[in-house]
């Protein structure tokens, strides 16, 4: 049986497991938190790809003071502990090693090499097992991670700013500043949460963008444009900065200082695209334009969560409209200086439904 301490130790895991949030993917974020009667004697979280998982950064924590305890502590960790060897040993190995008596855990692994063997492992050693303690927090908290497993494609973030009157660009060759500085730094810090930053050949040629985190502390994210022709002009200010750009386009299939073109079909060239960064374990994409790209994975279904940046600003006419959501649910608005900031999710693609239930169980 769970208790309210339970949850609180598990609310404890997430605060952990976000700190690792931008550094991890395709990795999930994990935090852990090793008790004993009633006080915390180690904590820990996965804090880079590739690195130590959150049960070993935590055992570690606790051997320095408290070797003595973790035999008779209980683990508390936001996602089930890993059964295989990946680039780490299995985490079950090393909690059934330490002879930790009870575990308790938020979510499966839905990881096709764990998804329920991590417990099974643990329980055949004698282990108490506690599951689906805040459950829908813990799937929540990995939404990119659970995604990108179950639907074979990147967790998919639209975002757009309009003005009052939903307009998000001139009509013109210039680029329209909509949003507050404040919110622009905001933006820097999606950017940095997300694997790639995605844009179309439009935006790219007309804003001229970095595509980067510069006010933001963090790992650069991959730049991705999507152009038919696969004809960029070379002076654009995104190729003068440093992370990989990928050039999704019909023509081509090669590398050519620092950018690599992908060749994707006319025909299905969202999916071709999709699963393409799927393959190249890209965990999630935050969508920023233009119009028509935005539009078309609207209208496909092909996104999870859209962020729609709403200033106070009118403008008269002649500019270009912003995209129309279908099947959305509004989560929640939080206001910014001048903007207020929208965000939606795709009702069809919920990992939690309506009812609570899991889209993972
Ligand atoms: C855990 N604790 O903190 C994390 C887990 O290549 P590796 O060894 O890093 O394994 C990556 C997989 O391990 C990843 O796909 C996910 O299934 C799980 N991540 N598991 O027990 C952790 N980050
Ligand atoms: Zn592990």
């Amino acid at each position: 049986m769970e208790t309210n301490k339970d949850r609180d130790y598990l609310q404890r895991c997430f605060q952990l497991a976000l700190q690792g949030a931008g550094n991890v993917a395709p990795n999930p974020m994990v935090g852990a938190v090793l008790v004993y009667n009633d006080v915390i004697i180690g904590e820990g979280y996965h804090q880079k790809y590739g690195e130590a998982h959150a049960e070993v950064n935590c055992i570690n924590k606790a051997l320095e003071h408290h070797a003595e305890l973790i035999g008779k502590a209980t683990l508390y960790v936001s996602l089930e502990p890993c059964s295989h060897y990946g680039k780490t040993p299995p985490c079950a190995d090393l909690i059934i090693r330490h002879k930790i008596p009870k575990v308790v855990i938020g979510c499966r692994d839905s990881f096709a090499a764990v998804n329920g063997k991590g417990v099974e492992r643990l329980q055949n050693a004698g282990i108490t097992v506690v599951e689906h303690v805040l459950e829908k927090e813990a799937i929540e908290l990995n939404k990119r991670f659970f995604t990108f497993h179950r639907l074979k494609r990147p967790y998919i973030i639209l975002k757009w700013a309009q003005t009052r009157n939903q307009i998000i660009a001139s009509g013109t060759d210039t680029r329209l500043m909509i949003t507050s500085e404040i919110t622009n730094r905001l933006v820097h810090r999606w950017r940095t949460e997300e694997s790639a930053i995605m844009v179309g050949a439009g935006t790219a040629m007309k804003d001229d963008p970095l595509l980067d985190n510069r006010n933001w502390y963090g790992r650069p994210p991959l730049k991705i444009v999507v152009s038919a022709s696969g004809k960029l002009p070379e002076g654009l200010r995104m190729f003068q900065s440093g992370a990989d750009t990928f050039i999704f386009n019909t023509r081509k299939e090669e590398e050519q200082n620092g950018k690599r073109f992908l060749r994707v079909s006319a025909a299905q060239f969202l999916e071709d695209m999709l699963n393409r960064l799927y393959r190249l374990q890209v965990q999630s994409i935050l969508v920023e334009g233009g119009q028509r790209l935005l539009q078309s994975f609207i209208d496909a279904g092909l996104w999870d969560e859209a962020r729609v940046i709403t200033n106070t600003v009118m403008l008269a006419h002649g500019g270009l409209e912003a995209p129309k959501l279908h099947r959305h649910q509004l989560i929640k608005v939080q206001h910014l200086v001048t903007d207020e900031i929208a965000v939606y999710k795709n009702d069809k693609n919920q990992l939690i439904n309506s009812d609570g239930e899991s889209a993972l169980l």
